[in-house]
Order: structure tokens, then C-alpha cells, then sequence
């Protein structure tokens, strides 16, 4: 397992990488070029500069979070082509540096998606939490601006441009149905991983999250029979996936550990962190310990230590503790008390 952390940048991370390099067993930060529109090409002198920042502090840029798919592909609108285009390029650009893994997600409008980023826990702490009956009642532009007012820094996935055309976009969508979003989806891997083969890079899909259609969107990476299915529209070692287990794990039908067996070295990023799931459909964002939340993270880490797992793993979200005013789940406090329980539990199934 190769330990890694996001970082979102300088001067747009609080977080210096000279701290990440404090953390225990970190190898390298997890990045974006986040002033890129999604669709566009990453230019190579934008990319060397990361690589130069975090080589100053010996860190790798294996892993890159994520290069987000232009609407137009999720549509299948006539200007997709286009934009994939600039996909395989970004792809080849990211190779000649050495990037190993791209993260990526299949979300139509949102990316990941909370009805409140800085909800209490009883320990004084905040989370980002998910009440499903607020959510269900909520329209989706109530949701962006409340975002939008909230916070400080921008959240992943949430780029402005894409917000913008909110109204356009659910008007596109209607038409977009699962079925339709599986054919969009296969189209674009049947494009872009002969390319990703070539160069040797891992395209790892996110699951969506939370793994359920949300404001009537269609939603498919949620579930092991979608998984499966996934994996066979390109059959190819470079056709694999990111493993959240928090996303995943808002449902309780997930066996995380039973897919993570299954899924094995398709598995090419593993994102660990608990969530605890409550009754009525809530969620909220725990520590990673396993007593905090519905996840059992034991039996995770326990599953990937079984199939011998060699590839990326980070932190997911944490919490916000000790007065660490930072980007919704993305403080350097909790996930670093994440890695070192993580840490734990590999460091004694390896004696
Ligand atoms: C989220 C996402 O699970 C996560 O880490 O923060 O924003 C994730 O980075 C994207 O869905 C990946 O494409
Ligand atoms: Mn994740």
C-alpha cells in the first residue's frame, strides 16, 4: 500500500507540503491543475511546475485527482469529440511526467454532494453530513447557493463553470437516461483507454456519492453489479477504479470488503474513510476509526492486506478538529490521525 495525500495546490491549499511530508509513510501528494476548466487540455508547463513543488520536498505526483470529464461526454452531445480529444492529450501530458493513476468520476452536474459541510458532532468536532429528507425537499440551485455563500475555498468538483449553466444542464439531462448514461460512459472508455494503455496509465473511476440518483439525475457507479458491469464495457488492466469506501459505504447493501476481494488489482486507488449511516437514509463523515462509524475498517484494510494490495491509498474527508479552518473535509488534522490508524492496522497484519 503507497500512502498518499491531496493536496490542492499551492496558494490554494492551506496545508504546505512541507507538512504533508511530516505525516508518517506519505510518498506523495494526490493533485489537480484546479484553474483548468474541465474539458481543457493540462498544459505540460502547468503540470512541471507541480512536479518540481513536490519533488522539493521528495514527494511523487503519481496520482492525479481527478481529470474531470467535460458535460458534453456525459451528455453525448455532438461536441464530445472534442473534448475527448483534449482528454487523451491531458492523458499523455500526465505520462510524460510520470503519473501512474488518474482519478476520474462519471457524475452528471455534481460531483459529491452534502445538504450541510460543517454539521456538529458530539465531540464538538464537524463533518460533512447528508439528511436525506432535506435533500429530497430541496431544489437544486438552494443547494449551490448555500454552497456557494458558506464557503471560503472552492469545493472539488463544483467548478463554477458548470455550475453556472445549472438550469441548462438539468434541462439536458431529461432526456439522459441510465441506460443512456452506460452508452455515453462506454463510448468514452472505448476512446480514451487504448491511450491510457499505451502511456501505462491506470484511469480509476470514482464511485458516485452518494452512490444513488440525487435531484432525478441518473447515477450508475453505485454498486457491485454496476461495478462488474463497468469493468466490462473496456476489458483492459487500465480500465479500473478508485475504491471509496465512503462513498460506497452510504449504502449498506455495499460488502465493502467482500468487493475489494472481488474487485482486486482493478482496484488502482483506495480511498478509506467511515461514514456513520443512520436510520432515516442520513449520513454524516467520522474518523476512520472503525468504532466511530457504520464501516468496519478493520475488515478493509484486513481485505486489502489479504489480496496483497500494492497500489494508492489516501485518507478520504475528515473532520474538522482542533479549530482547523480548512476546505470542507479536506483538513490536515483528521486525516492525518486517519492514516496513522490506517497505519496501525496494516503495520500489525503485517507482523
Ligand atoms: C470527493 C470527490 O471522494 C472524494 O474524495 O472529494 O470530489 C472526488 O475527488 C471526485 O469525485 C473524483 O473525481
Ligand atoms: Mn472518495
Amino acid at each position: 500500500m503507497e500512502m498518499v495525500f491531496r493536496w490542492f495546490g499551492e496558494g490554494n491549499d492551506h496545508i504546505p507540503l512541507s507538512h504533508i511530508k511530516q505525516i508518517p509513510g506519505v510518498k506523495g501528494v494526490v493533485w489537480a491543475l484546479h484553474d483548468v476548466e474541465p474539458g481543457e487540455k493540462w498544459p505540460i508547463e502547468k503540470i512541471l511546475e507541480v512536479k518540481k513543488q513536490a519533488e522539493q520536498f521528495d514527494l511523487n505526483i503519481d496520482v492525479v485527482e481527478s481529470v474531470n470529464v467535460h458535460e458534453a461526454i456525459k451528455l453525448g452531445t455532438n461536441s464530445r469529440d472534442m473534448y475527448i480529444a483534449n482528454y487523451k492529450e491531458t492523458i499523455k501530458n500526465l505520462a510524460k511526467v510520470g503519473v501512474k493513476v488518474i482519478c476520474y468520476n462519471f457524475m452528471p452536474v455534481f460531483d459529491w454532494i452534502r445538504t450541510d459541510l460543517f454539521k456538529e458532532l458530539e465531540d464538538g468536532s464537524t463533518a460533512m453530513f447528508y439528511e436525506k429528507a432535506k435533500l429530497e425537499n430541496m431544489n437544486p440551485s438552494d443547494l449551490v447557493e448555500e454552497f456557494l455563500k458558506t464557503k471560503e475555498f472552492t469545493l472539488p468538483g463544483w467548478e463554477p463553470e458548470r455550475l453556472d449553466r445549472l438550469f441548462d444542464l438539468f434541462e439536458s439531462y431529461k432526456s439522459v437516461t441510465e441506460e443512456k448514461l452506460w452508452e455515453n460512459l462506454k463510448y468514452f472508455l472505448e476512446e480514451i483507454i487504448p491511450v491510457a494503455e499505451e502511456h501505462d496509465i491506470k484511469m480509476a473511476i470514482h464511485p458516485d456519492d452518494p452512490p444513488w440518483s440525487i435531484f432525478g439525475l441518473p447515477r450508475i457507479i453505485t454498486r457491485k453489479e454496476n461495478i462488474k458491469k463497468l469493468l466490462k464495457l473496456v476489458d483492459s488492466p487500465s480500465n479500473g477504479l478508485t475504491f471509496c469506501t465512503g462513498s460506497l459505504g452510504a449504502n449498506s447493501l455495499n460488502n465493502l470488503p467482500e468487493m475489494i476481494r472481488e474487485f482486486g488489482n482493478k482496484i488502482h486507488f483506495a480511498h478509506i474513510r467511515n461514514v456513520r449511516r443512520m436510520e432515516n437514509g442520513d449520513f454524516i463523515e467520522t474518523s476512520h476509526r472503525t468504532q466511530d462509524g457504520s464501516i468496519d475498517m478493520f475488515e478493509i484494510v484486513k481485505a486489502y492486506h489479504d489480496i496483497g494490495f500494492t497500489g494508492y491509498a489516501r485518507p478520504d474527508h475528515g473532520r474538522h478538529i482542533w479549530g482547523e479552518k480548512c476546505r470542507p473535509g479536506y483538513g490536515l488534522y483528521d486525516r492525518a490521525l486517519g492514516i496513522m490508524y490506517l497505519w496501525g492496522i496494516w503495520d500489525s497484519l503485517q507482523r
